[in-house]
């Protein structure tokens, strides 16, 4: 690994807020890839954190710790990620499931899908079937997120909400988040699966084009 890639990483599992920001805008000048950044340096750091939290070294606050820095040094590049549209190609709602706070990874399809010209509309975490079903109208596609194995079932839940309230139809809703696969997201009867950001983003421009 890079350097000053391998210097991002170690900030993460370190837990080094403060020092993040300085790194990432350093690599940016240097000519690291905003992409490169996050997909190379920071998301296999958090990567290890789950490992060693998984093993017994990392307890919870050094799981938070963790999170808080790549979210500060994920501010950083969101600019280059985002970009600037003029026009939406679509709208997307995005949220983690019910009982779920994990939040990186959604913000990050948020980012991605606005960096392809999407209108996101962020609910956030922890979020209840009935939100989803209440933002059916005003939107395309809904995202959800889940990383626990404990509440990707949620996901199913959403997908019965929305057919009790006859919305089912006028949405897309796609799925994805570690311990989701494409297998469970047809079995709960998803319109896409995605395992990543930018999956996620060509996924669902491929569904627009079928709308
Ligand atoms: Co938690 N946590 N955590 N955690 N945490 C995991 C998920 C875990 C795998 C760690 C481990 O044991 N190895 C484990 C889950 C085990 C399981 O379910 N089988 C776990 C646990 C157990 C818990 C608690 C229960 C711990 C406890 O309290 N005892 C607790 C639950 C709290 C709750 O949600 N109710 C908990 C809490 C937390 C923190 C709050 C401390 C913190 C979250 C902070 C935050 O998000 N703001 C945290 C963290 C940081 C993690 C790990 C270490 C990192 C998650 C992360 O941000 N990854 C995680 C370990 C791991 O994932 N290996 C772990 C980076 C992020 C970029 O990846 O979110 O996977 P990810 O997103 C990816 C893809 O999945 C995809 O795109 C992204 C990449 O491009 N994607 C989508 C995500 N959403 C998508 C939606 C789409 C498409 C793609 O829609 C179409």
């Amino acid at each position: 690994m890079d350097n000053q890639l391998q210097t991002i990483y170690q900030s993460i599992l370190d837990g080094q807020h403060k020092d993040i920001c300085a790194q990432v805008e350093k690599a940016l000048q240097n000519g690291v890839l905003p992409r490169s950044i996050l997909e190379e340096g920071m998301i296999p750091a958090m990567a290890e954190v789950g490992r060693l939290f998984e093993i017994g070294e990392y307890y919870i606050p050094e799981m938070l710790i963790a999170s808080r820095t790549m979210q500060a040094g994920v501010a950083i590049i969101k600019p280059y990620l985002v970009g600037t549209h003029f026009e939406a190609v679509g709208k997307v709602a995005t949220g983690t499931v019910k009982g779920d706070l994990h939040d990186i990874g959604k913000n990050l399809v948020g980012m991605m899908l606005e960096g392809a010209g999407f209108e996101v509309l962020d609910l956030g975490t922890d979020v209840s079937p009935d939100k989803f079903v209440e933002i059916a109208d005003r939107v395309d596609v809904i995202a959800l997120s889940a990383l626990l194995t404990t509440t990707m079932s949620n996901m199913n839940i959403v997908i019965d909400a929305l057919r009790a309230a006859g919305k089912r139809d006028q949405v897309k809703v796609v799925v994805g988040g570690a311990p989701v696969t494409g297998e469970f997201a047809e079995r709960i009867g998803a319109d896409g699966y995605a395992p990543d950001a930018s999956r996620a983003v060509s996924m669902i421009k491929a569904l627009m084009k079928k709308r």
